[in-house]
């Protein structure tokens, strides 16, 4: 049975990353230093800082090496395998059905997508996508939902699709037809659809409203004769929209959901049987990539050398899980896991603990890319930045040999401008010096490190490297800021009251306050504003962009990692037990399987 094959001891198990694994191993030179804590004044700037040493006042990491070790997933090794592709291979054999209906062939790519199984039918997707696009059939089919998935559908995968597809449901003055709030699947399926909005759409805007509206309406009233799977399903809509989502919170909520909620056809069961044993099989992977994590952390002994920062491997490896779920990704996921943490602490070193003397030094001597060269800076300089740059090397060298163009100099720039953002708004703080928003705002896209994650994802992801996109990276193209500008924005919202409490440079919220003069309750709602504009113009620029799409793909993951971390509060930096939930059922728990088949 089924059950008995899935016994861990009848898995050899097979290391998707091993390869990957050897290039990221790198003979770290060992600092010399002997000392134990990272307060050590020596040479010429540190004498009188270990007074004015501050502390994040972070909350500790909730999860340990010994714990990292420890996972351990049933789901892996070629019969697991062997077993899902025979699954797979029946999802795309109804795919490729020649004789359904376009609602329902729409409504089998949404459902693989929020499964979170879509990677595996790339192809047919964009088959059936083209041909809908291309005959512009049924495009008025008068029903809601059709229309609306269609329209979203298509957006999302770049398809240019006008609003006015959705004039036929609005009367003469420009109002959704008030008989539609009848429909409430079709309501749900328009209130997604207008998150692919772009700027400047009023009826997107206008459908956004009426949807929401209504949506409302529909779970605040109670009537016990309602459809509780489709409360369920507006409820998880208003919460956060679909196309926003990250994708594998999405597939662990939605597997649930399916299965209460699905229609009766023959293909359901094949279909959540796959979703889940793929969602155990990636999430085996993951734990691989957590275990060689973890060693690696320990290895850096930045946890026991640089104790002021914040440790935060697993919430590390979330983001890096956000930018590219797929299980083949592991090398670029364990070093974006990497250089996330990297920017966790060395931001730390800039906001709280080093002196602004420090700083000015540290920021110069960072840019001749030699640990050497920080002699005259104390040991816990020396530690960080031993491990910093014999890393990024080592990157920039698997990229090297891969794109056979030189690498290194692009990341020195990336990282060397950070630190620049990074002194600059130092300054602001210890000047007192309050810049205006727009002003804030042209340091402050760098300074959250948008474009060190993103151009280091373009190299770490990118099969091919084409030399555009190379060029077009150098000059931090729109792409790259307006994902950025959502990642600084949405952090602001949740982290700057910390940060002003603690002493820091004004944050968007404080820069717009003094602005204009508006309470900070105001100042909050006009930067959730902008960040709902900024989300518009992704959307545009993901559509028309150049890039190759998983590079695309990478910005609007990036997007959608910031709002999702920061959803309710500092997700990052001071994770709750709800951030911790999240964490153990997609990278810990198994979905439990019935083996019903
Ligand atoms: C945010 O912390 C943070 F931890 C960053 C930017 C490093 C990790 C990268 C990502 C989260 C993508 P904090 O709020 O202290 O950052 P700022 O820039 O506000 O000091
Ligand atoms: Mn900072
Ligand atoms: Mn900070
Ligand atoms: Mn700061
Ligand atoms: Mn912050």
């Amino acid at each position: 049975s089924i059950r008995s094959m899935l016994k861990p001891t009848s898995f050899t198990s097979v290391n998707p990353s091993s390869t990957a694994r050897k290039v990221f191993e790198i003979t770290r030179i060992r600092c010399s230093s002997t000392h134990d804590t990272a307060v050590v004044s020596r040479g010429n700037v540190s004498d009188e800082v270990s007074n004015v040493r501050r502390s994040g006042n972070y909350p500790p990491s909730m999860w340990d090496y010994d714990f990292f070790q420890s996972l351990s997933s049933n789901f892996k090794g070629e019969i697991c395998s062997k077993h899902a592709s025979e699954l797979k291979e029946n999802v795309r054999m109804l795919l490729n059905k020649e004789d359904l209906d376009s609602l329902h062939k729409l409504e089998l790519v949404d459902t693989i997508q929020r499964l979170g199984v879509s990677y595996h039918f790339q192809d047919e997707i964009k088959r059936i996508l083209e041909a809908m696009y291309s005959t512009n059939e049924k495009l008025h089919s008068h029903d809601l939902n059709a229309v609306s998935l269609k329209f979203r559908l298509l957006r999302q995968h770049s398809f240019d699709v006008p609003e006015e597809i959705f004039k036929e449901f609005m009367d003469e003055s420009g109002k959704f037809k008030a008989s539609l709030s009848k429909d409430m699947k079709g309501i749900v399926s328009l209130y997604e659809a207008s998150y692919l909005s772009i700027k400047n759409e009023k009826i997107m805007d206008e459908a956004q409203g009426f949807a929401t509206k209504h949506m409302k309406d529909y779970i605040s009233d109670i009537n016990n004769t309602k459809d509780k799977n489709l409360i369920k399903l507006v409820s998880h809509a208003l919460e956060f929209p679909q196309h926003w989502r990250e994708p594998r919170q999405e597939a662990r909520w939605f597997i649930d959901f399916y299965e209460t909620s699905a229609p009766a056809e023959d293909y359901v069961s094949n279909f959540l049987y796959f979703a889940k044993l793929d969602y155990n099989m990636v999430q085996s992977i993951y734990q691989d990539d957590l275990k060689y994590l973890s060693k690696w952390w320990k290895d850096t002994e930045w946890g026991e050398k640089l104790g002021f920062a914040r440790e935060r491997l697993m919430e590390c490896f979330y983001w890096s899980v956000g930018y590219n779920s797929h299980p083949e990704f592991s090398y670029g996921r364990k070093v974006l896991a990497a250089i996330t943490a990297f920017i966790t602490t060395i931001d730390d070193i800039y906001d709280v603990y080093a002196s602004l003397d420090e700083l000015e030094v540290l920021t110069k001597l960072t840019k001749r890319w030699d640990a050497a060269e920080l002699d005259q800076l104390p040991d816990y300089v020396k530690v960080c930045f031993t491990v910093f740059y014999n890393d990024i090397n080592e990157v920039a060298n698997v990229a090297e040999r891969k794109h056979g163009v030189s690498i290194l100099p692009f990341f020195q720039k990336v990282w060397t401008d950070l630190f620049d953002a990074y002194l600059v708004e130092a300054k602001w703080y210890h000047s007192g010096y309050k810049p205006s928003l727009s002003e804030y705002l042209d340091k402050a896209w760098i300074s959250i490190s948008g474009p060190v994650i993103l151009t280091h994802s373009y190299f770490v992801k990118a099969n091919s490297m084409n030399h555009e996109d190379f060029q077009s990276l150098m000059t931090y193209p729109n792409i790259i800021r307006l994902s950025a500008t959502i990642l600084r924005l949405a952090d602001d919202i949740a982290t700057s009251s910390h940060e002003m409490e603690r002493g820091d440079n004004p944050k968007a919220i404080q820069c717009y306050m003094n602005d204009s003069g508006v309470s900070e309750e105001e100042a909050r709602e006009h930067i959730k504003y902008l960040i709902t504009e900024t989300l518009k113009e992704l959307n545009e620029e993901s559509a028309r962009s150049s890039f190759s799409k998983p590079f695309i793909d990478s910005c609007l993951n990036l997007a959608r990692m910031s709002l999702n971390v920061y959803l309710y509060g500092d997700g990052h930096g001071a994770p709750t037990l709800k951030d911790k939930e999240r964490s153990t059922y997609l990278f810990v728990d198994p979905i439990p399987i019935e083996f019903s088949l």
